[in-house]
């Protein structure tokens, strides 16, 4: 085994893979320490991982004895680990990998390495690629497919292997334990045998990592792929054939995770289309999957253009079905209500659904966030997301608890992110993108987990101390003059992303032209699909700005439970955040500030282009620390970032000063 990955390493260089400097994440080799690894487990693909690593990376005393040690444990989870200054304890040998990484984490960030137990929060820890079977990647900002390949002879090629193994190691290193290789606006080819051999393949390079693999199906598959007539999912030949693929499945991955369906949804085929529910289609897929273990992520991403409010629908439909799943289907749901906006509200069904289990959604590549261009570092959106309290169950019952089997007993638990990752140099177009990998990672092994540890972390590995920068620093130097801005740089890029593009509650007022890129609040070609157009969502006009969910508007505040429904219901304890997510209201609106409305709106706009300007200085700073290559790169995204929020401040402002007929205030220059 060692000489096999040993062998791929070679492989990786000899083919002049991510030659760049940003391909090796966060992984950067560091000089290693010789290390003794005992280990009292029979040997496995992935022990030898564990042992790998630290011996690459061990940086404890040297000729130190580092124990791997697996039994039985009450205390345990099956990927959990008790750590010791030298010593790994587990259950099971996926829990002494993540073990080893821990020591070595703690070790490469200066954090103690105490006696303790760690468990992650969920059981499955995923990552959905949105990759199409010819290589193209729906909303992929950087490169091509690792998976597929549009030449698709599905020769498994060393650089391949190379590749994929690199992939599996950074998600292992951060607890990643899934991958579902392809999108979920599914192609039926993907059910193949073409196909399934080489997801077979690329399961085989995962496995020593701990990454199962996992696939996206289309509903209509027995009727596309199979030629059947159908594909009802109470009719006996549907059943058989989903059966007989699922077997199929098995046979050439038998660890295989399970399946993920987008089902009734944007035009995807689905169990509607034969009467029958989201229940009936999730359980007979469950049923198929059962003998193996397997588990269905089903979607709850559904909304019709009929609709008058598109935030209301999820929760409408999958409501009514709660304890109508089987134990092996977990209904996945997005952060919030319409679509991984700057900001949402979290969903209404986090902790609504009380007898069904219920996996977060997080999307990792930038769609709305400026894509491979904008520096916006996504772990404090996800925190404020897990840590919404829904109330459902009473006060604390946040997302995080409502998903990790707190709050409700689930069988299963999950939470999955929408992959960023392409064949890009440095994986994610840009540098920092990786910080996003990264920080989903580390939310999904814990939920609890602070954004300003993650990015601390994420630095401290990414930019190797002072390793990485042309001028030798101290640990002094480096700390104050490049962690400490670099880390508030990270912390408040989200919502400088917010304040220059859709603040106060805005959403969805980006334009289709530039595929959610730019600003485009006019947005709303003849013959459009009202509810993909942004006037549907900012409802501006002369009376005033926003969408009116509250009890006398669409309602949406009903979903959520007391004492959220009041506040958010009441323009005076609403949120500024949430305002116009909830409320229509006039230009001149008096805010929490004392300001108008129109005012406010316009200082978070010209806010967010400061706050990007001042990200510029401080990158600018930063050069003496950071490698030539890495240092321009992120440097260049800046300055383009920058004229976007230009942009999209001047593009937002002058469309909705036609209907507020004010002024723009003069503004000045914040203080750096
Ligand atoms: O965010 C929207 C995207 C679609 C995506 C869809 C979904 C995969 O614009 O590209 O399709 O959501 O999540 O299903």
């Amino acid at each position: 085994m060692k000489k096999l990955l040993f062998s791929f390493c070679l492989l990786g260089a000899s083919l002049g893979l991510r030659a760049e400097d940003g391909h090796q994440l966060w992984l950067r080799p560091h000089p290693a320490a010789p290390v003794k690894v005992v280990a009292t487990a029979k040997n496995s693909a992935l022990l030898a991982t564990a042992r790998q690593e630290l011996a690459r990376g061990w940086q404890g005393p040297a000729g130190a004895t580092v124990t791997l040690t697996l039994r039985p444990d009450k205390a345990l989870k099956p990927d959990g680990f008790r750590l010791g200054p030298t010593s790994v304890q587990a259950a099971t040998a996926a829990g002494l990998l993540y073990g080893a990484f821990e020591l070595l984490r703690r070790q490469q960030t200066g954090q103690p390495v105490t006696t303790e137990v760690v468990n992650p929060s969920y059981e499955r820890r995923l990552l959905n690629h949105w990759d199409n079977p010819d290589g193209s990647v729906e909303r992929g900002y950087a490169g091509h497919s690792i998976f597929w390949r549009k030449d698709s002879s599905f020769v498994v090629t060393p650089r391949d292997k190379a590749l994929w193994q690199a992939y599996a190691r950074a998600n292992a290193s951060v607890g990643l334990n899934g991958s579902v290789l392809n999108n979920v606006n599914a192609s039926p080819l993907i059910l193949s045998a073409e196909y399934l051999g080489r997801a077979r393949a690329i399961a085989d390079v995962l496995r020593p990592y701990g990454v199962r693999v996992y696939l996206a199906v289309k509903f209509s598959s027995p009727v596309l792929l199979g030629g059947l007539k159908t594909a009802d999912p109470l009719d006996p030949a549907v059943i058989k054939w989903w059966r007989g693929k699922v077997q199929e499945v098995y046979r050439q991955i038998p660890d295989f995770g399970g399946l993920l369906v987008k089902a009734s949804s944007e035009g995807q085929p689905g169990p509607q289309d034969y009467g029958r529910t989201h229940a009936d289609g999730a359980n007979m897929l469950a049923d198929a999957l059962r003998p193996y273990g397997g588990l269905v992520m089903w979607r709850a991403f559904v909304y019709s253009p009929s609709d008058k409010d598109r935030a209301k629908q999820a929760y409408n439909e999958f409501k009514p079905l709660d304890g109508k799943f089987r134990d092996n289907v977990i209904v996945q749901v997005k952060n919030g209500p319409i679509d991984f906006q700057p900001r949402e509200p979290f969903s209404p069904l986090f902790g609504a659904l009380k007898k069904t289990s219920v996996m977060p959604e997080f999307q990792i590549t930038q769609e709305y966030l400026g894509q491979a261009i904008d520096l916006v570092f996504l772990s404090t959106m996800w925190e404020e997301c897990l840590r919404s309290d829904t109330y459902q169950a009473g006060p604390g019952s946040t997302v995080a608890r409502c998903t990790d089997g707190s709050v409700y007993p689930q069988k299963h638990t999950a939470m999955a992110g929408v992959s960023n990752v392409g064949l890009d140099p440095n994986w994610t177009g840009q540098d920092f993108a990786q910080a996003n990998w990264y920080a989903f990672g580390r939310l999904a092994w814990n939920n609890q987990l602070p954004s300003a540890q993650i990015a601390d972390e994420w630095l401290k590995q990414t930019f190797a101390n002072s390793a990485a920068g042309p001028r030798p620093a101290t640990a002094a130097d480096w700390n104050t003059n490049f962690l400490a801005p670099v880390t508030q740089l990270l912390l408040t890029s989200r919502e400088a992303a917010v304040n220059y593009s859709m603040p106060l509650g805005l959403h969805h007022i980006m334009s289709a032209t530039h595929a959610h890129y730019g600003p485009g609040p006019w947005w709303a070609p003849p013959g459009m699909r009202p509810d993909w157009t942004p006037p549907y969502y900012h409802q501006a006009d002369a009376s005033g700005v926003g969408f009116d969910r509250t009890t006398t508007g669409s309602n949406a505040v009903s979903q959520y439970h007391e004492p959220l429904a009041a506040q958010f219901n009441n323009p005076a304890t609403c949120p500024d955040e949430y305002l116009l997510w909830f409320h229509h209201l006039p230009w001149d609106f008096k805010m929490k500030s004392g300001r108008s409305l129109w005012d406010e709106l316009c200082a978070h706009y010209d806010l967010g282009v400061h706050q990007v300007r001042q990200f510029q200085q401080v990158w600018d700073q930063a050069q003496p620390y950071v490698d030539a290559e890495r240092f321009a790169a992120v440097q260049d995204k800046l300055r383009t970032q920058s004229g976007n929020a230009v942009v999209w401040k001047d593009a937002c402002l002058l469309y909705f000063q036609q209907f507020s007929h004010r002024p723009i205030p003069a503004t000045v220059e914040p203080p750096m």
